[in-house]
């Protein structure tokens, strides 16, 4: 009998919003109750396209609007297969952003739609769960001064913000809104919850695809 399957489970959000603490508390909470759990982020600026993404981001480097779109989508499926694998073998994965990040920050720029945005990442392996930690881009500026990254400017976190909130009209995806303005611990306790009911669904059912 095949072991049953590790489900896929995204946080998203504008920057600030709290998802690599979120992220990292969630497979920390999985792992003590016995649950094999690792975390993933994109970007992964580790392999050599997340190498020329990073550069990008620090301002190092420039890179024509839609090669930099396609490089996003291309980390995310350099991933893939160790993504499936670990998958298969029970594990779950709590992934700080996906594909949702990828759309909602290009289609900010002018010129770039949400439909041509989403195109490279159909067929990804379809998070189970999305959990959209939702904080008012005032309040997240609030949070203090954005660093020196490319986007890190609140006008640019206000539209980003608007495309998230076009994306999460997809029914097909299965989006949870989560207050981020409490403290981390209210956060997480809403997110190990939901977290924990998803895993025991996504079980028994195949890895779907993204927006096919
Ligand atoms: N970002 C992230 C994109 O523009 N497209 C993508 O596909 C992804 C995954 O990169 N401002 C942006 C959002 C962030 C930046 O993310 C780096 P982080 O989580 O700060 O490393």
């Amino acid at each position: 009998m095949s072991c049953r399957r590790g489900a896929l489970i995204v946080l998203e959000g504008v920057d600030r919003a709290g998802k690599t603490t979120q992220c990292q508390k969630l497979v920390h909470a999985l792992q003590q109750s016995g649950r094999a759990a690792e975390m993933m982020r994109f970007p992964d600026r580790t392999t050599k396209i997340g190498q020329l993404i990073s550069s990008y981001l620090e301002k190092k480097s420039n890179l024509e609007d839609h090669t930099v779109h396609l490089l996003f989508s291309a980390n995310r499926w350099e991933m893939v297969p160790l993504m499936k694998q670990k998958l298969e073998q029970g594990i779950n994965l709590v992934v700080d952003r996906y594909a949702f990040s990828g759309v909602a920050f290009t289609s900010a720029k002018p010129g770039f739609s949400l439909e041509w945005c989403m195109n490279p990442d159909i067929g990804l392996p379809k998070p189970d769960l999305v959990m959209f930690l939702q904080l008012n881009p005032n309040m997240a500026a609030d949070r203090g001064e954005y660093g020196i990254e490319r986007y890190e400017t609140s006008a640019f976190q206000r539209t980003v913000h608007q495309r998230f909130e076009e994306l999460m009209q997809d029914s097909s995806v299965n989006w949870k809104v989560i207050d981020a303005a409490r403290t981390i611990e209210e956060v997480h306790k809403d997110i190990k919850l939901l977290s924990e009911c998803i895993i025991s669904l996504a079980e028994n059912q195949p890895v779907g695809e993204l927006w096919s």
